[in-house]
């Protein structure tokens, strides 16, 4: 894996003497910039439930310098970094300075601004509103040492990152939303050391997500940074979940010089319930004893939580979880056995205020989750188009919410290309890995909105595939495009993508009255054809509203009424289908989208939220909250 950034040639031509000029051009045309790090990606760790371990929080306050040339990375011509640039080394500028004239340094990590972290660097600064490149972070922290393995663990940070410990190299990372941690125990010196990360925000036509989203790029580090310590052999991962055929099943990974062979167990103290046994060759151990006849299932209704410690030798992880089974029979969807009918919303990981910077708190994301739990009558949302946060899937196991969790392969992803399908893969395994002991994730989702073609449904096959080795317990799914005919005189709407053959449930999102120049009267009566006999989720469906902006009469768009009308409408066409089992309309609140720019109505933000992007409830908000009170009771 490497950088690359694809302007970087271009931005160096401002810096180049005439002589330079054909070899700069000849790299951008070339498509082969100077990597920003080489060589392979570590092995990142999974760390799973890292919070929970003994660790130093390193959020707060942090030195920043901002790189849009990326000298940091590579002299100007290509070649490695010059001295005078390069943020990570372990140096105090200024005494160098000092002590020889002639040195030259063009940055002080020591002096530079500050800021705070977690937290993306658009919302931080108003210049930075728009800046997407290269930013360096640096901050020290004092290290005694002691046994045991230190890990350096980034909950995210968007969306590639390297990362340097007292002036050596840790590791890399791509990818925006998913956690990564490298082994930083032999970089460590007893004292002061120093942390330096690299976070380039650009995102290449073969990134996962492309640069063309409907959302804003949080660029910079959006979630904590730890520093972890464990014995010398530890637990790395731990899964414990009740399987379809009535057992509680444990699995315990270990990682460390003696994983092999080692005395492992999950503990139920709550259920009197011990699985326990020894690792194989490799560190690995998976156990299962029956569940208790009375055992409290998890549900949005009873979202009921067992403590469980999982322990290897020294080592001892507690985590609280939730049990429960789901399935698909027919086109049912089944929770803990029985029939449920999915009454969702939309997010994105965003949090309500004029100015968010991606920064999940507790308090945040419990504002969203009890807005769509208690406002709405929820039983589930959809986070969309990545991984959410892990304080967010932790919150949604507590209050009762049921979770679609995906991975952003949105739009044009570039199918044919095998890096593409590896980052890809590499971020749904560490979100599946991170999340697996939340009751509340029902759903896997492997894309949105991807046109059918041969390199795509290889690609997402090879995702599916991945989800059913990495978690036998939740449905895989994914947002699909339809297929639309005129039948004698009726709109019919096919879902006929040949990838539904691989998923559980079948999900599409309909935009029907707003994209379409369809009348709002004429949606119940659209017929819903699938060739498919599996259950359906409307999995968006939405229209945009200013909050305020009112016409009685209903029929300007991003008035409230049309809004309000839309979901009438839309929620009477969703009755008249005999196979949808669920529904998240398209979206909670308003959300920074850069590519909405109607000045008067949106203004950089995408307006279908139900509420604004302060929490102001529109006139819709109440349309899905009363059908939503009515659905509950059917
Ligand atoms: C979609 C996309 C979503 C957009 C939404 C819209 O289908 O999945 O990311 O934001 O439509 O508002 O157009």
């Amino acid at each position: 894996m490497t950088f690359n950034p694809t302007r970087r040639g271009w931005i160096g031509l401002g810096l180049a003497s005439a002589a330079l000029l054909p070899a700069l051009r000849a790299e951008a045309q070339g498509q082969t910039p100077a990597p920003v790090a080489t060589g392979p990606s570590p092995e990142t760790l999974t760390l799973i439930n890292a919070g929970a371990r003994d660790v130093m929080d390193l959020s707060g306050t942090w030195r920043w310098s901002i790189d849009p040339f990326r000298d940091g990375m590579a002299g100007f011509h290509g070649a490695e970094a010059d001295l005078g640039h390069r943020r990570y080394d372990d140096i105090d500028v200024e005494a160098a300075m000092t002590a020889d004239p002639n040195a030259l340094y063009e940055y002080d990590m020591d002096r530079s601004p500050t800021t705070t972290l977690p937290g993306s660097w658009i919302a931080a600064e108003p210049e930075l509103r728009h800046y997407q490149g290269l930013m360096w972070y640096r901050r020290d922290f004092d290290h005694a040492p002691g046994g045991g393995r230190v890990h350096l663990r980034v909950g995210a940070a968007d969306y590639q990152t390297v990362v340097y410990v007292n002036g050596e190299k840790a590791g890399e990372h791509e990818g925006g939303f998913v956690p990564f941690a490298f082994d930083v125990t032999d970089l460590l010196r007893p004292g002061r050391n120093n942390v330096t990360l690299g976070v380039e925000s650009v995102r290449t036509a073969t990134s996962v997500p492309p640069p063309v989203t409907d959302w804003e790029n949080y660029a910079g580090v959006t979630r904590e940074v730890l520093l972890v310590h464990t014995p010398a052999t530890f637990i790395d991962d731990a899964w414990i979940r009740l399987d379809g055929q009535g057992r509680i099943v444990a699995d315990i990974a270990l990682n460390g010089a003696d994983r092999a062979d080692r005395a492992v167990a999950a503990r139920l103290p709550g259920l009197n319930l011990t699985l326990n046994g020894r690792t194989d060759a490799e560190g690995r151990w998976r156990g299962s004893v029956p569940a208790p006849r009375r055992l409290a299932l998890w549900s949005p209704e009873t979202p009921t939580l067992h403590d469980v410690v999982f322990e290897a030798g020294e080592d001892r992880l507690t985590d609280r979880v939730g049990l429960r089974t789901i399935a698909v029979r027919g086109e049912d969807i089944l929770l803990n056995g029985r029939p449920i009918f999915l009454r969702g919303i939309c997010l994105h990981e965003e949090e309500y205020g004029p100015n968010p910077g991606r920064i999940i708190t507790p308090e945040a994301a419990r504002a969203l989750l009890t807005e769509a739990k208690d406002g709405l009558n929820c039983n589930f949302v959809r986070l969309a188009h990545y991984p959410h946060s892990e304080v967010t899937t932790r919150l949604a196991d507590e209050l009762g919410l049921l979770v679609w969790s995906e991975i952003p392969v949105y739009w044009r992803i570039d199918f044919a290309n095998m890096d593409t399908l590896g980052v890809a893969r590499r971020m749904l395994a560490s979100n599946i890995r991170r999340d697996r002991n939340r009751a509340s994730i029902a759903f896997w989702s492997v894309a949105n909105e991807t046109p059918i073609s041969a390199p795509r449904n290889a690609f997402l096959r090879a995702l599916i595939r991945d989800v059913r080795d990495l978690d036998d317990s939740r449905l895989v799914t994914a947002a699909l495009l339809t297929d639309r005919e005129d039948v004698d005189g009726r709109v019919e709407i096919r879902i006929d993508d040949p990838l539904v053959a691989d998923l559980d449930v079948m999900a599409v999102n309909t935009y029907g009255g707003w994209y379409s120049h369809d009348r709002l009267t004429d949606l119940p009566a659209m017929r819903w054809r699938s060739d498919f006999s599996k259950p359906l989720i409307f999995s968006e469906f939405g229209a945009g509203a200013l909050a305020g902006f009112r016409d009685s009469g209903a029929t300007r768009k991003f008035s409230e009424e049309f809004q309000a009308e839309y979901y009438r409408q839309t929620l009477a066409m969703a009755d008249g289908i005999p196979f949808l089992r669920g529904l998240s309309p398209w979206i909670l609140k308003d959300f920074r989208a850069p590519r909405r720019q109607h000045p008067v109505f949106q203004q950089g933000w995408n307006r279908k939220g139900l509420t604004s992007e302060t929490g102001r409830r529109k006139q819709a908000f109440a349309v899905l909250a009363d059908y939503y009170a009515r659905r509950a009771r059917r």
